[in-house]
Order: C-alpha cells, then sequence, then structure tokens
C-alpha cells in the first residue's frame, strides 16, 4: 500500500501517478490507439462515439479492451496500473467502462464543461475512481484535465456537462480550474465525485488519454442491468447482484 498516495487521494480525490507506462510500454499503446482512431476517422461516422465533435475536435469510443487485445492485457491489466488502483480501490477491482479520446486543435468552448461522473452510472458506495491514461504529454495548452481537489466529498446536484448543467456550470467555472499537466505514460486517479472538465486543444499535437472507470468488487451498481457489462480486472466481483450462470 502506498499510503502517501492513498492519503493525498482522500483529501484532494485525486492522484497523478508518474511513469506507471514506461516510454516503451506506452509507445506500443500508443500506436495501438492510433490504429483505433484511423479505424473511427475512415468510417461513415467519425463523430458518433461520446462527447465527440468535429467543432471541439474530439474522436472517442467506448470499451477499447473488446476490440484491442494490447489495450486489454498490456493497458487495462499492466501491473503497476492495477497495483497503484488498489491504493484507491482494494483488492477487487472492476472496470466499469473505458473511454478513448483524441483532442485535436480547435477553438470551441469546452468540449467538456465541468462535471460530476457519478450522474453517469451511480455505485452504491460511491467507490468508483478514473484511472486517466496519458498516451501523449497534456499540457494546458493541449486541454489537460482540470480540477477543483476537494470536491470528491459529495455527489452535487445537476452536476452534468450538457447544457442541463448550466447552472453548476457556472458556479464552478473551466477558467478557475486546477490544471493537471501529465507525461506520456502517467495516469491521473480522480474520484468519480470529483468536479472536473477540459479545454479545447490550442496546439497541432493531439492530446491522447484513454479513461478506465473502475469501482470495488463489494460495490455494485445502482443499476442491476448494467452489471452485464462489466469486467473484472483484478480480484473478484463478490457482490450477490452479480449472477453468474451456466
Ligand atoms: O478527457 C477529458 O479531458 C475529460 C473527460 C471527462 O471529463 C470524462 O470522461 O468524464
Amino acid at each position: 500500500m502506498n499510503t502517501e498516495a492513498r492519503h493525498f487521494f482522500d483529501e484532494h480525490g485525486y492522484y497523478l501517478a508518474r511513469g506507471v507506462f514506461t516510454r516503451q510500454e506506452i509507445h506500443r499503446l500508443e500506436v495501438e490507439f492510433d490504429r483505433i482512431v484511423a479505424q473511427i476517422t475512415s468510417g461513415t461516422a467519425p463523430y458518433a462515439g461520446p462527447n465527440a465533435g468535429e467543432d471541439h475536435g474530439i474522436i472517442s469510443t467506448t470499451n477499447v479492451q473488446k476490440y484491442s487485445s494490447l489495450w486489454l492485457t498490456h493497458g487495462l491489466l499492466h501491473p503497476p496500473f492495477l497495483d497503484m488502483a488498489e491504493n484507491f480501490i482494494g483488492p477487487d477491482i472492476v472496470l466499469q467502462r473505458s473511454s478513448l479520446y483524441e483532442k485535436r486543435k480547435s477553438q470551441a468552448e469546452g468540449p467538456f464543461h465541468m462535471h460530476q461522473d457519478w450522474l453517469y452510472g451511480p455505485v452504491r458506495h460511491d467507490t468508483m475512481v478514473s484511472g486517466m491514461i496519458h498516451v501523449r504529454r497534456a499540457t494546458a495548452d493541449m486541454g489537460a484535465l482540470r480540477i477543483y481537489p476537494g470536491t470528491h466529498k459529495t455527489r452535487l446536484a445537476d452536476a452534468w456537462a450538457s447544457d442541463a448543467g448550466a447552472d453548476f456550470h457556472a458556479q464552478f467555472p473551466l477558467e478557475d480550474a486546477t490544471i493537471v499537466e501529465a507525461e506520456a505514460g502517467d495516469v491521473l486517479f480522480f474520484h468519480y465525485c470529483l468536479v472536473h472538465g477540459s479545454m479545447s486543444n490550442q496546439t497541432d499535437a493531439p492530446r491522447k488519454v484513454v479513461h478506465a472507470r473502475m469501482f470495488s468488487g463489494e460495490d455494485y451498481s445502482e443499476n442491476e442491468q448494467s452489471s452485464f457489462e462489466y469486467l473484472v480486472l483484478r480480484g473478484w466481483h463478490a457482490h450477490a447482484n452479480v449472477r453468474i450462470t451456466a
């Protein structure tokens, strides 16, 4: 147990773990990331993914582990990644979903207004944590993640990223948030109640990340049906509402 990381996370709602993937490891994952993005952009609906849009330069998809064995075995199951996640989640780690985002140059506002993630998949005991894997460096100009440290202790009302959260966005402006810059191979772990968002990428270098949203195997979804999509990354999904069928 890395007690320093755990302590920081408990107090601030996030922890930036440096060099979880070596240069070589993250480079292999980047080549695969680029293949996935090339396939999306050569298709008929390049902007069909979550939060995607030509105007704000986002290309996205979910659950890379379903169609990339490298991302499954050398990304989400990478032992140093799960060792670090264990500090915040415990020994049983369940993947709710992963999301890939490539953010290209754009002048659009946003594109991720401040929000909390709990609204997009609440779990009973709020054990959900995102591991944001930086495939390339993310600087302020490139649209690095922005956060309000310490906001992770409560579920806030109307904390939507969409226009439904307009009052929330006025209360937590993107401009005043703390910017978390990171290098390729770093992982930003953050609690799903931490207020976060990000601005556009102002540079010619794309920002590339994969978020892995994970929760404790002892916790469970407030929506029972969603358990069928989950993937145990480490340990065991213990809760009785997970049906194991023959
Ligand atoms: O990758 C980003 O900049 C933000 C993504 C985000 O807010 C989310 O996935 O909830």
